[in-house]
């Protein structure tokens, strides 16, 4: 049977110790309760941190907890506690969580917390690589570990994995700003789902991925080596049963209650939510004596700082307006600082009339949607911000701007006054959402889709590596091989401008061997110019046709060329000069045999935008007749129509005459190549529908390809 192995920061058990020996209190809600339902279908195991620093106990007892773990299906991760200190507290906490919530103020940039960060989700990979089978499934959780499904890609190619983010993922102009960035996105590139609590989110992803990455996308779906990665919006349920068995209190407090349940933390915009209290009880006095607001927050990651400061700042403002509102007989405000296990949050929730839940920021918050399963008489009054990510299901709350302190206050008074009936249609709608998108409904959604991938995860490629086999053992019968070679994007990795792609020792370590074998022709056949490919490889004996094969110079010196003058290229220069400017980043490359726009460094949307429209612009030019207008990888190629590489391509075959041909390119403008040569063996990099035999997914796998070749 396959296992389902759930990979997390922390085990969702609390392990107790007392005297030599431990005890586990199974966690409840979230993620593990919705695992429940699929426990049924499928074995599984979770891996995680048990809360425990293994170096605060000694080896014998850490052999008993893994036992005690092991027997319920829990593989602990042994974190020393530096580890914790710098990966947890460190780079997870002090870095991705701030940012995340759009604290760019507290965001903290160590290095020391960026290599523990690396060298604990190594760690995971770790512990979990000797366990994993054919047929298995890994579902990783959480920002703590973005690079875990990367590594686990590398080891274990067809591993199905998918990735939930349980926090926001913040817009490009802050996650931009990571010095990681791209290692944290290849990282959740390794997964072939990845899940975020709403579309924002997955929008923003996206936004980092096209511009960061530079990578394409199809509206969720981003191909990547030979891969399709989808993301999607899985908004997290709550398990309703646990909350609506629970009996309503009978007796009625003579307070209405107005309740608040968070975690200590800044994103939750606790200090901000007690200014709006207090304009509240200054704008309505008929109030005092009537509401009482409890205010319970439980301990959170005191070791650090801010978070020791903010509780000053909370309790200083808590005594601030008991102080000044409250009376002999009332206190504005109860404080408890403690968390309280589940089941003792629900008689709470069950006993407020108003809950306010107002983060700044938040990737879900459970809170408002257990608030809401509470209370089945209809009678509680939810006051959401529009900054968690519960909003989006949760609209007929009434919904405010967290920093908004006079609008906290309005709506505290607008929930104390609605009607029941008004409260009870706004509990019905949003109750309706919350029982059909449950926590299971969550969990199987994830997993279903993750599943069914599997059957639509065919590489990109056609080639395996039987086919593969097929060109070697051809080529060794071969008398009179010919190789030709597309130069950008196929010999060399594409590089963001022209001038950068300057070859290599590695490309003419590949050009001389081809060339050493006996009686072998090598041919370099590009968009660039002649005169480039001359000055790079003019010492070679090979076959250089540039601009398209404008341009051609044999192996023995000998030099032509074909097509027309360009009557057209003044007024192309023209249009493309004023989409330059409009344009940053973008760029004209002015060739003898045409014009080539770039637009890889350009800001990707507002390429979306103007590309139609450049297009159309060339398409009505008087002098259309006489061009051609090709897309290549973000580049659009005007040139002369009589002249492509296919031309190019014939003309050496009708020189060579060969018996054996490879012919490898990357773009629209290298299908000429496989159009003009049927019986060749072709290859084309990267995705995109092509007349090629075959595919590949990146200039790394022609390399290694191409080591197959040896002597013969
Ligand atoms: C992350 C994201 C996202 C039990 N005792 C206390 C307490 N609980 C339970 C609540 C609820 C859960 O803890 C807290 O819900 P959150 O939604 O805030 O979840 P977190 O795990 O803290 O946060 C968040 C979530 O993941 C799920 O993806 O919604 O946005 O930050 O089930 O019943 N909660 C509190 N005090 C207690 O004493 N606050």
């Amino acid at each position: 049977m396959s296992t389902l192995w759930i990979v997390s920061n922390r085990l969702p058990f609390s392990v107790r110790q007392t005297e030599g020996t431990f005890q586990l209190k199974p966690s409840v809600g979230g993620l593990a309760t919705g695992l429940q339902s699929v426990r049924e279908q499928q074995t599984f195991q979770w891996v995680g941190w048990p809360g425990i620093a293994k170096d605060t106990i000694d080896k014998e007892q850490w052999k008993l907890l893994t036992t005690l773990l092991e027997k319920n299906d829990a593989i602990p991760v042994p974190l020393t506690q530096e580890e914790i200190d710098l990966y947890y507290h460190g780079y997870s906490n002090e870095t991705l969580w701030p940012l995340s919530h759009y604290f760019l103020e507290k965001t903290r940039h160590r290095p020391e917390t960026w290599e523990a960060y690396q060298k604990v989700n190594q760690l995971f990979f770790d512990i979990i690589q000797p366990f994993i089978k054919p047929g298995d499934t890994v579902w990783v959780h959480d920002y703590q570990l973005m690079l875990l499904p990367g590594l686990l890609r590398h080891a274990f190619p067809s591993l199905k994995i998918g990735y939930f983010h349980h926090i926001p993922f913040p817009s490009f102009e802050l996650f931009r700003t990571l010095v990681h960035q791209k290692e944290l996105l290849t990282g959740l590139l390794g997964a072939d789902l990845i899940g975020f609590h709403t579309y924002d989110y997955v929008r923003h992803f996206m936004s980092s991925i096209t511009r960061i990455m530079q990578l394409d996308r199809h509206l969720f779906t981003i191909p990547y080596h030979q891969r399709l990665v989808q993301v999607d919006a899985f908004p997290m349920g709550i398990d309703v049963e646990t909350f609506d068995h629970v009996k309503l209190p009978s007796k009625k407090s003579k307070y209405s209650m107005i309740l608040s349940i968070d975690r200590l933390d800044y994103s939750k915009g606790i200090p901000q939510r007690l200014l709006g209290y207090e304009h509240f009880l200054s704008n309505h006095p008929e109030y005092h004596g009537k509401v009482s607001f409890k205010l319970i927050i439980a301990p959170s990651r005191e070791l650090l700082d801010s978070y020791d400061q903010l509780k000053s700042i909370i309790e200083q403002k808590i005594a601030e307006i008991n102080g000044k509102y409250g009376t002999q007989s009332w206190m504005p405000i109860w404080y408890l600082y403690q968390a309280f296990p589940q089941d003792d949050l629900i008689p709470l929730y069950q006993s407020a009339d108003v809950m306010l839940v107002t983060p700044l920021r938040d990737g879900m918050n459970l809170v408002a949607k257990e608030y809401v399963a509470s209370h089945r008489d209809g009678k509680g009054c939810l006051i959401l911000s529009e900054t968690a990510g519960a909003s989006h299901e949760l609209s007929e709350a009434i919904r405010v701007n967290p920093v908004n302190i006079e609008a906290i206050g309005e709506a505290i008074f607008e929930a104390l006054t609605m009607s029941d009936r008004e409260k009870k249609r706004r509990h019905d709608a949003m109750m309706n959402r919350i029982r059909r998108t449950n926590v299971h409904y969550w969990v199987h959604s994830f997993l279903e889709r993750l599943e069914t991938m599997g059957e639509t995860k065919k590489p990109l490629q056609k080639t395996e590596q039987k086919p593969l086999d097929d060109i070697l053992s051809s080529w060794k019968m071969a008398k009179n091989p010919l190789f030709v070679f597309d130069y950008d994007g196929t010999i060399f990795s594409l590089q963001s401008r022209p001038d950068d792609a300057k070859p290599t020792a590695k490309v003419f370590d590949l050009l001389s061997k081809f060339l050493a074998f006996p009686s072998s022709h090598v041919a370099i056949v590009s968009g660039r110019e002649g005169k480039q490919l001359k000055h790079w490889f003019g010492h070679l004996p090979m076959y250089l046709a540039g601009n398209h094969g404008r341009t051609m110079r044999k192996p023995n010196g000998h030099e032509s060329r074909l097509g027309s003058t360009l009557p057209w290229k003044k007024d192309v220069l023209r249009v493309l000069q004023q989409y330059m400017d409009q344009m940053p980043g973008s760029l004209i490359e002015d060739k003898a045999g045409g014009i080539a726009f770039h637009y890889r460094l350009c800001e990707p949307d507002m390429v979306t935008i103007r590309k139609g429209d450049i297009l159309h612009t060339l398409e009505t030019l008087e002098s259309r007749t006489s061009m051609q207008i090709m897309l290549g990888h973000k580049v659009i190629e005007i040139k002369d129509p009589t002249v492509h590489k296919g031309i190019a391509v014939q003309k050496i075959i009708e020189d060579v005459q060969p018996d054996f041909m490879l012919i490898v390119g990357d773009d629209e403008t290298d299908e000429n190549m496989f159009a003009a040569a049927p019986h060749a063996h072709t290859i084309r990099i990267g995705k995109g529908k092509t007349l090629a035999k075959y595919q590949l997914g990146s200039v790394d796998e022609l390399y290694a390809f191409f080591a197959l070749f040896s002597k013969k």
